[in-house]
């Protein structure tokens, strides 16, 4: 099918799972454009099938803030009719949801019925798209999308919660390319350039907004390393990164914290990891949870959103009440203390994440998208 894609092309979940999906589609002979400000930053152009259209604005001194919608509205029309598309995917429903309705609506008046579907990532729905300011638009253009798809159980009834929608939801979870992260690669790890032999590697991997709890993740390293001797990686860039550096100089322990900026080298980097830590204030999947642990990593996480419905207590890893520090880091002690037994962690988590493979979790969007061209045909 010609199926276009638009999200943020930025290190954000929902940006990491519209590139990944878009590229898993091209490998199906499946042809995808992505329409986005700028390349998406895991878009390898190698494989074939694969196109972007970059979306321009045009800056003028009277505005305070730039129309963008106008903009990728205006492009969405263009890439569709100039390339027949049949299918509009939109990833984060702001603005992209409210865009794809008024491109919906420009393409009906030259005769073009494209098929909008709308996946909703979570702050979306949760702690942006709520908002007074927003909530009435984003429950309009989620209920005029043709297809509407949630990442988690949870994100689904949420968006029931906080808003009057209409239409079915699916849920189709986040999902993983097991082959990015083969065992051998684990095997052959360069650990040692990192830490010492007998130290602890505990990682976080986030784009540091106040959501990720970022003091939290230096608290638990703090408690761990008095027990274990360990080192903790913090990879990404954001807002809180500055609060995490203060704490972890308030606590003394900055010397055994490395932070490592934004990675394209997730693999490389979890492959040193014994444990990953997500306290989240909320998380509707915690698609790094699952990237960790498709990289043989426990996971210690909050159990808000839908992490529960990938961390497993007591077997992939431990959930624990958002912001309890102390439950998080004896959970990390634990399974950090002997080898056997993270071992055991490490196995379980990789098993675990199986069941989330591309593979498997495919087929779902491709059926969606297959229902809508059907139901055009009638
Ligand atoms: O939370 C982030 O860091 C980014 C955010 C986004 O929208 O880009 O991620 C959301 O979407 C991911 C992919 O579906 C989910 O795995 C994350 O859990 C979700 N983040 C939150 O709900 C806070």
């Amino acid at each position: 099918m010609r199926i276009g894609i638009v999200c943020y092309p930025t290190f954000g979940g929902s940006g990491v799972v519209a590139t990944e999906l878009g590229m898993a589609l091209a490998r199906k002979n499946h042809e995808v454009h992505f329409i986005t400000y700028n390349q998406p930053v895991r878009l390898d152009f190698i494989s074939s099938g694969l196109h972007f259209h970059q979306v321009q604005i045009k800056e003028y001194p009277l505005f305070e803030y730039q129309p963008y919608e106008l903009a990728l509205s205006a492009k969405m029309v263009e890439v569709v009719s100039k390339f027949n598309l049949e299918i509009l995917h939109v990833h984060y429903a702001i603005p992209h949801a409210y865009a794809a309705y008024m491109a919906k609506q420009m393409l009906k008046e030259q005769g073009i019925d494209i098929k909008v579907v709308t996946t909703l990532h979570g702050t979306d729905i949760t702690l942006v798209g709520s908002h007074p300011s927003y909530k009435k638009s984003v429950e309009f253009s989620v209920n005029q999308s043709d297809a509407v798809t949630t990442v988690s159980k949870s994100l689904k009834s949420q968006t029931l919660n906080l808003f009057d929608i209409k239409k079915e939801i699916h849920v189709i979870y986040n999902f993983i390319e097991l082959e990015k992260y083969p065992e051998k690669l684990h095997d052959e790890c360069q650990r040692i350039s990192i830490a010492k032999k007998d130290e602890r590697i505990l990682t976080h991997i986030s784009n540091f907004r106040p959501v990720k709890r970022t003091a939290d993740v230096v608290e638990i390293f703090y408690n761990v390393q008095k027990e274990i001797p360990s080192k903790l990686l913090l990879v990404g860039e954001g807002p809180d990164l500055q609060i995490a550096r203060l704490k972890a100089k308030e606590l003394g322990v900055y010397d055994s914290v490395l932070f490592l900026g934004n990675s394209v080298e997730l693999e490389k980097i979890l492959c040193y990891t014994d444990l990953f830590l997500l306290p989240s204030e909320t998380e509707s999947f915690g698609l790094v949870a699952l990237e960790a642990m498709a990289a043989k990593t426990p996971v210690i996480s909050s159990n808000s959103g839908g992490l529960p419905e990938v961390n497993v207590h007591g077997k992939t890893g431990f959930l624990s009440n958002v912001g309890d520090v102390m439950d998080m880091a004896k959970n990390a002690i634990y399974i950090l203390e002997d080898s056997e037994k993270l071992s055991k962690f490490k196995k379980n988590a990789r098993e675990h994440s199986k069941k989330f493979s591309i593979e498997e979790i495919l087929p779902f969007y491709e059926k969606i998208y297959k229902d809508l061209d059907a139901e055009r045909d009638k």
